[in-house]
């Protein structure tokens, strides 16, 4: 029975990288600087993806995608979700299954599914217009990989504006050889939600914003009181943590386990036990600092990879990461609460272990005031860290746009979903590459790399989405062990699909 730790993942990868130098050398004839790009179903995909460890266990799931009606706290909205549920029910495996995953599209428009934070084969990866076509109303795809990076992650949808109705749920990935002890275990999804209410639907909003700021908030004056609406855009949302302004899109609702704060869930325990709480930032244009009235947090795990760990008051999570947290729970009732950063609103759960009133709807615990810490400020555990190289591959990806123009890009190039390559920074398979976020606009951008995990600097947290503030860059390194076509994008869906998006694409 193969064992499939941590390091044996980190073994197959060199494995895999000698194989495909291998395979590249094989072909070096047909391939010069400017050569052809891997594509999804290239023979080194397969290849690579026999050589992960794999338990020879398959587990199958449906995923209905398709109109329902929700219930959010006596509010009842339309919209779109897996399953009639929201979150989607959580899909959990161990590291080494296979996952065999059956979308059935019966939505009125064509969607997909990415799995957020997996290093799977790349034609599995659920981008439409560069690794699948899209699936269309009434059609199934199956989605069928190897699952070898344990962790919280989730997925949700790759077209358009859909992952802002409620396209998401987690997928937990459980490591065979999981060295943290707890008691019980919560997946807390946080959310920003507009979809359905007032009439209201992304695509309206989306084109809103593209109208950019000037259509709006000509001459407006904010900062001293505070964010104040404009239709479907926020103005003056500010957030010291953020650097600046917070985001764009004003959501009436913030959802914390699919639950408003007018009729929050409810997770219970015994006193004293050992929590890992799973957070995932599922929203759309909100980040969330997030804690727990009562107790301080020892972070774990950022975006499934362990890091140092780290006593904090509050974890502050940008669109697409995760942040697990482990809390010893004291007797009596706690509030869980998400605040929507610099945008003067929250969700909350509540943590009961006794008796006692639920705590109010708009509490704000101290905690959220007292160390909040940054992905920047944590370290590998040693057991992921990257080994020291240096790296045969650098692109600066600078990041550009403007509110006014809302003209969000990478390089000042908007992504082109006719022609995806253009632009595209190339990589060799088996190559250390150094990307540096360089953001040159006045706001910050959640990053997202598709299909590889990087490290922060040089001892860094390994992350598959980061924060990168206004005017600041950030280094990040990885492994080109995975060949295809990824995207590279800000996670804020609405600079996303207006063409800050970018792919990090393997030569043949
Ligand atoms: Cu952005």
């Amino acid at each position: 029975m193969p064992k499939f730790s941590r390091r044996s993942f980190i073994g197959a990868g060199l494995a895999v990288s000698g194989l495909g130098l291998t395979a590249a050398c094989g072909r070096s004839g047909a391939s010069g600087p400017s050569g052809a790009l891997v594509k999804p179903t290239d023979p080194i995909v397969d290849a690579v993806e026999k050589e992960r460890p794999a338990s020879g266990k398959e587990r199958a799931f449906t995923l209905r995608a398709a109109e329902t009606e929700l219930d959010l706290g006596g509010r009842t909205v339309r919209t779109w979700s897996y399953g009639d549920a929201l979150p989607g029910r959580e899909l959990r495996l161990t590291a080494g299954d296979t996952i065999k995953a059956t979308l059935e599209n019966r939505l009125p428009d064509p969607t997909s599914v990415h799995w957020h934070g997996l290093a799977m084969r790349n034609d599995m990866d659920g981008v439409p217009s560069v690794t699948q076509a899209p699936v269309k109303p009434g059609e199934d795809f199956t989605y069928r990989f190897i699952v070898d990076t344990p962790g919280t992650h989730w997925f949700h949808p790759h077209v358009g504006t859909q992952i802002d109705r409620g396209l998401y749920a987690p997928i937990i990935v459980e490591d065979p050889d999981e060295p943290l002890a707890y008691d019980e275990e919560w997946v807390v999804m946080l959310d920003d939600w507009l979809d359905g209410v007032d009439g209201a639907t992304p695509d309206d909003v989306l084109d809103e914003v593209r109208g950019g700021m000037d259509h709006g908030g000509h001459g407006m004056g904010h900062g001293d009181e505070g964010p104040m609406r404009m239709g479907a855009m926020l103005m003056g949302a500010s957030s010291d943590l953020l650097g600046g302004d917070a985001g764009d899109v004003y959501y009436p609702v913030h959802l914390v386990d699919g639950r408003p704060g007018a009729d929050p869930r409810t997770f219970s325990a015994k006193p004293g036990a050992r929590v890992r709480i799973r957070l995932v930032n599922a929203g759309g244009d909100t980040a969330y600092r997030v804690a727990l009235g009562g107790h301080r947090m020892t972070v774990t795990h950022t975006d499934g990879y362990p890091v140092e760990h780290r006593e904090v008051d509050a974890v502050l999570l940008g669109m697409g990461e995760r942040y697990d947290v482990l809390v010893t729970l004291e007797d009596g009732v706690f509030p869980l609460v998400a605040l929507a950063e610099g945008k003067d609103m929250t969700g909350r759960a509540v943590v009961r272990t006794g008796s006692g009133e639920a705590p109010k709807e708009d509490v704000r615990p101290d905690e959220l005031d007292g160390e909040v810490v940054h992905a920047t400020e944590l370290a590998a555990d040693p057991q992921v860290r990257l080994e020291r190289r240096s790296p045969e591959t650098e692109h600066e990806i600078e990041l550009t746009g403007s509110m006014a123009a809302y003209d969000w890009a990478l390089n000042g190039r908007r992504f082109d979903r006719e022609d995806p390559t253009r632009g595209a920074f190339k990589v060799e398979q088996g190559q250390r590459v150094r990307l540096v976020f360089k953001n040159s606009t006045k706001m910050w951008h959640p990053m997202h790399l598709h299909g590889h995990t990087f490290q922060v600097g040089k001892d860094g947290p390994r992350k598959d989405t980061l924060i990168v503030l206004p005017g600041r860059s950030v280094e990040v390194e990885f492994d080109a062990d995975n060949p295809g076509r990824w995207l590279v994008h800000c996670h804020n869906i609405y600079h996303g699909e207006v063409g800050m998006m970018g792919l990090v694409a393997y030569t043949a």
